[in-house]
């Protein structure tokens, strides 16, 4: 028996993802519209505490200020009937033609002008319905042809662009800070700041770092052959975990979007451990939203969407039991010993040791036994096998 989601939990799901009609690149949509104020109130019965959306989800593009007015005031009903939060909202930057070749990033100003308003706008509303964080994934910012696009130049945009945000947020007294969400392709054959690791050294140029983080996605690291729980440990070290996007994707392929758990089941067994648990070194996890943004897949009916919504939460609660388990295991915590996990912690310098200390000290070098410590086993597999078995419920 799972535990059930309670908004304790901080459980959050995008409206498109829930809203999500099955339209694929070869097929038709093959599911009904989703009223966003429905998918409010389904969620809040499962147990969700949250839902985020980009503008164009509630009000559609274009839409004049009287129905963009009232889109908005029945979405604010939803949420106050059902106590709902809102923690974050993010534009879409990406669906209408005129950002064919991206937003702040397009090669054709006037498109780069129209998506700076088309932002500023959307961070009004996010910071009136009290989101603490805006999320910016830039799918279009990128491109297919190497010779077409000037990438050095496309980043001296893109930092203009986040500094303008940055600034008009500090102007206007907000409460909010943007977390940009990386994606190495899909749509663009190539999108700008393709990894956690790009998304962090493009942060260090910028005019307001401290107001800019990450919200990265399973998926998209996955889709690059990466470690999310590497990722997002480097992440959380550095201060910039702002945000996440769970999901489940199986190998470097298209981007799938599977429900939380349905792809690389050891890596989210490890990640939710990272999550909820830190690190050796007593550093704290991470408190923010666990936001799903995955889609219901296309074979599924709308019983389907509201069982796969579930299934997210479920699999996460599942997965926080196995690794308290794991974490309160003696033999575990003998195989961590054993692994000398721990010992990483300590700094490899003495405190007040000097590098002309170090140099002095034969036992460092001279005298170390070298193929003693090498013939050392570290024992990662049993330790492995010990998280495999949690994971399995066999311990
Ligand atoms: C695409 C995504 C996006 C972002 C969303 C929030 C449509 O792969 O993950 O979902 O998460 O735009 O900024
Ligand atoms: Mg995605
Ligand atoms: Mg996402």
């Amino acid at each position: 028996m799972a535990p059930r989601p309670t908004p304790a939990d901080k459980f959050s799901f995008g409206l498109w993802t829930v809203g999500w009609q099955g339209r694929d690149p070869f097929g038709d949509a093959t599911r009904p519209e989703l009223d966003a104020v429905e998918a409010v109130h389904r969620l809040a019965e499962l147990g969700a505490y949250g839902i985020t959306f980009h503008d164009d989800d509630v009000v559609p593009f274009g839409a004049d200020t009287a129905t963009r007015d009232r889109r908005i005031a029945r979405f604010r009903t939803a949420l106050a009937d059902t106590g709902m939060v809102v923690p974050m909202v993010t534009t879409n930057l990406f669906t209408h033609p005129v950002f064919k070749d991206g937003g702040f990033t397009s090669n054709d100003r006037q498109v780069r002008r129209y998506a700076l308003r088309k932002v500023l706008r959307n961070i009004d509303l996010a910071a009136e319905l009290g989101a603490k964080t805006f999320v910016m994934w830039g799918g279009r910012e990128g491109g297919e042809y190497d010779v077409a696009k000037d990438v050095r130049a496309a980043l001296d945009r893109y930092r203009e662009a986040v500094d303008l945000l940055t600034q008009y947020v500090v102007d206007s007294g907000y409460d909010l800070r943007f977390a940009l969400e990386p994606k190495p392709n899909e749509p663009r054959g190539d999108i700008l700041l393709p990894t956690v690791g790009h998304a962090l050294a493009f942060i260090s140029t910028l005019a307001h770092p401290d107001l800019v983080g990450l919200n990265p996605e399973v998926g998209h690291e996955q889709m690059a052959g990466l470690n999310f729980v590497h990722g997002i440990a480097q992440a959380l070290w550095q201060d910039k975990l702002f945000h996440i996007d769970l999901n489940g994707q199986r190998g470097v392929k298209y981007d799938q979007d599977l429900v939380f758990g349905h792809g690389d089941l050891l890596n989210a067994f490890a990640l939710v451990d990272l999550l909820e648990h830190g690190g050796v070194t007593g550093a704290s996890g991470y408190d923010g939203p666990r936001h799903f943004d995955y889609k219901p897949s296309r074979t599924e009916d709308v019983a389907g969407v509201w069982a796969s919504a579930e299934a997210n939460m479920r699999t996460y609660l599942l997965l926080r039991e196995r690794a308290a388990a794991f974490r309160a295991d003696p033999e575990v915590a003998d195989a961590l010993a054993a692994s000398r996990v721990a010992e990483l912690a300590e700094p490899t310098l003495a405190p007040g040791e000097s590098v002309a200390d170090l140099l002095a000290d034969r036992s460092a070098f001279e005298d170390l036994d070298v193929d003693a410590v090498a013939a050392r086993g570290f024992g990662f597999v049993r330790l492995n096998q010990l998280a495999v078995e949690h994971l399995l419920g066999a311990r």
